[in-house]
């Protein structure tokens, strides 16, 4: 049941959530098989910002019901490190054999964010040199701090910046939209009015949790978090379906899916391929069980 996404051809629809499966953290857990036996189709890399960046103060993560918030804050080595370091031992992967599909080779996705046109159209340029990278995210959930617009909510913003990124690259531009808008299939359409290749939802929807302590404080060392897991399924169904009905470019769907079950649903709303996030933290393996629930259950 290969698949094909904006020319790549994938051993079956399921991917990673970006920053949920770090790769080279598997490695060293699983050893050198995971080469051969990656749980997903695709691999997209964490966020990937122009400098090096430490991330949140702690605490980052919260436990909600049938959730997960987290405050992470983009901690990652900068562009020129994650081309030196990190892009060599994440390239190269196959998918999971095992599973009921052929083995192929596991695509690289390198998601990038930057705070304006310029410093996206940096990492978008330095991503299209390396071969190693097949197709590029935006992760547009930020402010714009040339405009003070953000990015990702605003659809005119959207179309302007994608339509300065798209001359810098001839790889394929994936859209990972914010769930975070007034309006989420108007963003995609005005990502795809700019010149994207497909489109990605939801990333997580903005929470806050209070000091357990009882001083009522916001507990997260970045104040407000990202929600994820079961409990934002739903949410990730309803803005997958509307935003599948709204534009012609691929979608790839994603949020709270733990089961085939799920990845189905998102599968039927209008999405292309579907993305396993925070349920990879309880089972690293999920991408695998998932696809092959795919392959099973059809
Ligand atoms: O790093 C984070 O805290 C983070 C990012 Br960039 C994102 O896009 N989504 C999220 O839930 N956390």
């Amino acid at each position: 049941m290969s698949v094909e996404l904006c020319g790549l051809r994938l051993a079956h629809p399921v991917v990673n959530g970006s920053g949920t499966f770090d790769a080279i953290a598997a490695l060293r857990a699983f050893g050198e098989p995971l080469r051969e036996a990656f749980p997903f189709s695709a691999y997209v890399s964490k966020t990937i910002t122009l400098h090096p960046r430490t991330g949140n103060p702690p605490p980052r993560l919260w436990e909600a019901p049938a959730g997960m918030i987290n405050s992470i804050g983009l901690p990652n080595k900068g562009l020129d490190g994650y081309l030196a370091e990190d892009l060599p031992l994440i390239a190269g992967f196959r998918s999971d054999p095992a599973a009921g599909f052929e083995a192929m080779p596991v695509p690289v996705i390198t998601n990038v964010m930057g705070s304006d046109a310029e410093e996206l159209g940096r990492l978008v340029e330095a991503c299209d040199a390396r071969s190693e990278i097949a197709a590029i995210e935006l992760n547009v959930s930020c402010p714009n701090v040339a405009t003070g617009l953000d990015i990702g909510a605003d659809p005119a913003e959207l179309e302007r910046v994608l339509a300065a990124l798209r001359p810098r690259t001839g790889k394929p531009l994936i859209v990972k939209l914010t769930p975070n808008a007034a309006d989420v299939p108007a963003c995609a359409l005005g990502a795809q009015a700019g010149g994207a290749d497909a489109v990605s939802l939801i990333n997580t929807l903005r929470a806050a949790a209070l000091d357990p302590g009882g001083s009522g404080r916001l507990w997260l060392g970045g104040r407000t978090g990202g929600l994820s897991g079961p409990a934002i399924r739903a949410v990730a169904l309803a803005q997958v379906a509307a935003v599948a009905a709204a534009v012609e470019v691929p979608v790839i769907g994603m949020g709270g899916v733990q089961r085939s079950e799920h990845a189905r649903e998102l599968l039927d709303a209008g999405a292309s391929l579907v993305a396993v996030g925070t349920e990879s933290f309880r089972d690293p393996a999920a991408g695998t069980r998932i696809a092959a629930g795919l392959v099973l259950r059809g």
